[in-house]
């Protein structure tokens, strides 16, 4: 092309950026939030240098060392996933794990901050690319800006193994997992993984976000959106009583990604694991996932469309609560009764909170979410590295 077609494209892509460049921090200002409201942009919305800090942040992550009391974990970035391991049954399948996960990927954010990330949580919005979910723009090779694409199947002569399904691309290339036992993290994306009658696709379309927005109930809401594990009948999900396979827009993401996001870890895991065969992608529980970078933004997103939900009806939705507080993998089974006042523990990661103290994410976290036309504010620097090959 030539360079006088570049200047005049970078031109009008100035004019356009005038009218589509979006302040990261939202006017109005609230007692709580004295500084403004924080705008969470999806992926695709993030500016380079953004996408650029946030690999950098995961870097710095993995090498700082672990600040939880826990002999076997030896990074900050393996807290998350150790912290989030070790309260799986009171924070899965109850009621609990929306508000829960808000503190969890919040107090991630702060982490990223502390290694250099200046921007605000990102989410990775399923919905938005619901027709071609792997064609996200969070799938992406780029060493300094991606978090990397599907993973590669290395076999060796006999038909063994190398790394099945390792990520060998984007920021985080063959980042090896310490524990439970040694591997390079994984990905296995397909839609219609094994164990599974029809594509989980279906799960993730905006019409699904439609119908749990619907949901009065803060019950039939949390377990609509979360899913039930597999092979488990839905029997208490409304609308899905009985019918088997219902992942729901929560679960459809973690066995669709695979791998470390669906819990399939090497082919060859310790007698202690339950049995994974390397083509295999059921989810058995999900809660090495952190080890994947993309469940903090899909988790986001989760909390995306809590927040979506409980703007549908701020009086009666914000402080909406209730269910169990755990659930027995074996039974199937939910005990206790939850309240606002239940304390949530984050193990050595941060402070116990209670559940009420997580509810209102505007006036207690000081964030929104961007809508779809939003942009951060330095994309025309990106258009011009993109145009002039910076
Ligand atoms: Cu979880």
């Amino acid at each position: 092309m030539k360079f006088t077609t570049l200047l005049s494209i970078a031109a009008s892509a100035l004019m356009a950026s005038q009218t589509t460049a979006f302040p990261t921090v939202k006017e109005g200002v609230s007692e709580q939030c004295p500084n403004g409201y924080e705008v969470r942009p999806e992926w695709s919305q993030m500016s380079r240098k953004h996408r650029k800090q946030y690999i950098s942040a995961l870097q710095c992550m993995i090498n700082k060392p672990s600040t939880v009391n826990e002999t076997q974990v030896t990074s900050q970035y393996e807290d998350n996933w150790y912290t989030h391991q070790f309260p799986g049954h009171a924070i899965h399948f109850t009621a609990p794990f929306p508000p829960w996960h808000r503190h969890y990927v919040y107090t991630y954010h702060q982490e990223l901050r502390a290694c250099g990330y200046e921007g605000a949580m990102p989410f990775w919005a399923w919905d938005w690319n619901s027709d071609d979910i792997f064609k996200s723009s969070i799938f992406d090779a780029d060493p300094e800006v991606g978090l990397g694409t599907n993973g590669t199947y290395e076999a060796h002569e006999d038909g063994s193994p190398v790394h099945a399904f390792a990520v060998t691309n984007g920021g985080l290339a063959n980042h090896q997992i310490e524990y439970p036992f040694p591997h390079t993290f994984q990905r296995n994306l397909q839609t219609l993984p094994k164990g599974s009658e029809q594509p989980l696709d279906r799960f993730i379309k905006p019409e699904e976000v439609e119908k749990v927005l619907s949901f009065d109930k803060y019950e039939d809401f949390h377990r609509y959106m979360e899913g039930a594990p597999p092979h488990e009948a839905a029997h208490l999900i409304p609308g899905e009583e009985g019918t088997m396979g219902f992942a729901g827009m929560h679960g459809a993401i973690h066995r669709m990604v695979g791998g470390d996001m669906a819990t399939i870890i090497e082919y060859q895991a310790p007698s202690w694991c339950p049995s994974f065969e390397s083509d295999e992608s059921a989810n058995y529980g999900a809660n090495a996932s952190p080890n994947d970078p993309l469940f903090f933004l899909h988790h986001a997103n989760v909390d995306r469309v809590y927040a979506m939900w409980q703007d549908r009806d701020p009086e009666n939705r914000m402080y909406a609560y209730g269910g169990f507080t755990f659930h027995n993998y074996t039974t199937q089974e939910g005990t206790g009764v939850a309240t606002l006042n239940d304390t949530m523990s984050f193990g050595f990661l941060t402070d116990d909170i209670q559940v009420h103290e997580a509810m209102d994410y505007r006036q207690q976290y000081c964030y929104v979410y961007a809508d779809k036309d939003y942009r951060e504010e330095d994309n025309l620097i990106d258009f011009f590295a993109e145009a002039f090959q910076w």
